[in-house]
Formats: structure tokens, C-alpha cells, sequence
């Protein structure tokens, strides 16, 4: 048997993964993925042997390193793993596994606690931005047990705050890639935007959805799965990401008038599963579409008034809410999200 790797298996928000330390993991990038495809059991659909968990959201990895960055404590990068194909990409931040990060850091010795609450900077490689969170920590030690909920996981765990600032542009060099709000792509209206993901935003009725049903519906429905990938390939080159064939970016997220009393409906494909909620920097993106004037997610969100808004991004499985903060010309300057994390498995995992 071959030599175990140190890893931690942890719930970052509403997604799952392996969290590993640098040093942990071959330094050779392309040796990594091949060691990560073999963690993972990939490529199967079923991801049988291996850890993980035949859906995107619970194939994923956290490379995780102390920065020496001025202002910084960790460096995070974040892997996809995909499930039915031999690729691992770094094309893509992910703001639910970000959720574990700082916890793993700290039980990693990597940094050290606060009494109470710790406050951690992370710096995501992925998209050469940063990201505070806030880490409780009684006694110095990280806990996972609270009274926060986020949907699309059950029960309560210990909150855990996550500040993005700067996230325009983060993988498409501009917030919006075109120079327009708008564009008629493959003859469909839609917004590209990226504001920490590249998103591209589509009215549901256009593409023949009313965008409230189940996942499992919207997987099931082909023509509209090839027909979002058409418009995906074409939207890839447009912002500036190349050919995304074999990219998980952008996230697909078609919308609706809200269901709930939320700003507005959603429901994504990441880009070839639509998404059980949405991801984090997927909702921020979706909602710095609902404050730009004119879009088409403007046009049927409710976002409320004032510098500090509360936009509660409807998924399949509840809501997740973005406080966006924003300055006098109307833009946002900041958004901020509540996630939790649970350490669920410290060891070794075989290759
Ligand atoms: O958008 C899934 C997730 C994500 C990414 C995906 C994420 C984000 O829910 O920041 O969290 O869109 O692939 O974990």
C-alpha cells in the first residue's frame, strides 16, 4: 500500500472536501492532480473509489499554505476535482470550502487562536484576492458547535462570517467583461458579470424554465442543458476565459421573480449540475446583477434601499443573503455572507 497523505475531510458551507496542506500534497502541479483524481476516485460517476461524493459540490479540494504576504495569514487555493472527467481546475475560487479554511489553519498550528473569536485573512490564489472571516474560538481553541443555520444544511453550527472586498474582475479582468450590463448572446438577453465568479445571469422564462423547479427537473431537461451550454461556450469567450470547454466557469444561473420575500429566485448550473443552492461568490455576482440599473435581474429583483442592503438570493433550498455595502455612486464596495463549517475527518488518506 502506498504511503498515506495527511488530510482533513471537512463541510465548508453547503459544499464538502478534502482540505490539505501544501507541504502535504506534490509540489509538481500536474502530480498533485493526478494524486487528487485518485483521492477522489475520479474519473467515475460514481466516484467509487474514492472520497468523493459523485456531485460536484462534494469534490473538491483546499490547498491550504501560511502566507508571507504583507496583511495576510493564509494562502488558500482551491481545486475542482471533476467527477466524469480526469480534470482538476484551478479556474474557479470557491467561497463555501473558503468557510473551512481558517478553522483548518488553525488546527494546523498554521496560525494561532484568539481568545473567543479569530480573525483570519485569507488570500484566494485562485483569484489573487482576499477574504476575512472570523473564526469562534473559546479558550483558544476552534469550535464548530453554534446556533447558526445557512439552508441547504441541516441543523446548527458556530457562525462564520465572511467579508470579500475587491472581488470585481476576479477571473475576467473587469466586473463586466463586455463593457455592457447586457448582451444578446446565441439570441438570448443576458448579463456576464463577475464579481468573484464569472456568472452569466439569463431570465428563466426566456429559456423556456419558470426557474422553480427542482434541480433534479432542471438536470433532467436536455434541450435545456445543451442549450445553456451553447450559450455558456459562446459567453466563455466573451469574458475573456478562452475556450471553457473543460472549465467550471461561468456558472450558468438562470433567474425569477422572487419567491419568498427574497431580492430574486435562482437556480445555477456549475455549469453541467444545477447547483442544490448556490455558490457563494455565484450569489454575490447575482447580486451586484440585481443593483445594476437595466439588467434583466434588475429589472425583477427587490433590492431594497440604502448604502447597506440585505439581498437574500433565493436557491432551491432556501435563501442565501448577501449584505452588500455600497458607496454613493450606488456601487458595491463590499459583501459579506454567513457560512458555517464542521470538521467532520482528520487522517491519512491513500493514493
Ligand atoms: O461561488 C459551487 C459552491 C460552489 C462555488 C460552484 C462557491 C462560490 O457552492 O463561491 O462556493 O459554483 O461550483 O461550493
Amino acid at each position: 500500500m502506498s504511503d498515506g497523505i495527511r488530510a482533513m475531510w471537512m463541510r465548508g458551507g453547503t459544499s464538502k472536501g478534502g482540505y490539505f496542506l501544501k507541504d502535504d500534497l506534490p509540489s509538481d502541479p500536474a502530480a498533485r492532480d493526478e494524486v487528487l483524481l485518485r483521492i477522489m476516485g475520479s474519473p467515475d460517476v460514481r466516484q467509487i473509489d474514492g472520497m468523493g461524493g459523485a456531485d460536484p459540490l462534494t469534490s473538491k479540494v483546499a490547498v491550504v499554505s501560511k502566507s508571507n504576504r504583507p496583511n495576510v495569514d493564509i494562502d488558500y487555493l482551491f481545486l475542482q476535482v471533476f467527477v466524469d472527467q480526469p480534470i482538476v481546475t484551478d479556474a474557479q475560487n470557491c467561497g463555501n470550502i473558503l468557510a473551512g479554511v481558517p478553522a483548518f489553519a488553525i488546527e494546523r498550528g498554521l496560525i494561532a487562536a484568539h481568545d473567543k473569536i479569530t480573525p483570519v485573512t485569507v488570500f484566494m490564489e485562485n483569484t489573487g484576492q482576499t477574504a476575512l472571516i472570523d473564526v469562534q474560538t473559546p479558550n483558544g481553541q476552534v469550535t464548530y458547535i453554534g446556533d447558526a443555520k445557512i439552508d441547504g444544511v441541516p441543523g446548527v453550527s458556530a457562525p462564520v462570517p465572511i467579508e470579500f472586498k475587491d472581488t470585481a474582475g476576479s477571473s475576467c479582468g473587469s466586473l463586466l467583461p463586455t463593457g455592457n450590463s447586457t448582451d444578446i448572446v446565441e439570441g438570448y438577453t443576458v448579463t456576464m458579470i463577475d464579481n468573484g465568479m464569472p456568472c452569466v445571469v439569463i431570465n428563466s422564462a426566456d429559456i423556456g424554465v419558470s426557474g422553480l423547479e427542482s434541480p433534479e427537473e432542471l438536470e433532467a431537461n436536455e434541450a435545456l442543458r445543451n442549450q445553456l451550454e451553447t450559450i455558456r461556450l459562446s459567453c466563455g469567450t466573451l469574458m475573456n476565459l478562452g475556450d471553457v470547454t473543460k472549465k467550471s466557469v461561468p456558472k450558468m444561473t438562470m433567474i425569477s421573480p422572487p419567491q419568498n420575500g427574497g431580492a430574486i429566485s435562482t437556480r445555477t448550473f456549475i455549469p453541467h449540475r444545477c447547483h442544490k443552492t448556490i455558490g457563494v461568490l455565484g450569489a454575490v455576482s447575482v447580486a451586484t446583477a440585481c443593483l445594476i440599473d437595466g439588467t434583466p435581474a434588475n429589472k425583477i429583483a427587490d433590492t431594497g434601499e440604502g448604502p447597506k442592503r440585505n439581498l437574500a438570493i433565493e436557491h432551491p433550498t432556501g435563501n442565501m443573503t448577501v449584505v452588500a455595502s455600497l458607496d454613493d455612486d450606488g456601487e458595491m464596495t463590499s459583501a459579506a455572507v454567513l457560512r458555517t463549517t464542521r470538521k467532520l475527518m482528520d487522517g491519512e488518506v491513500f493514493v
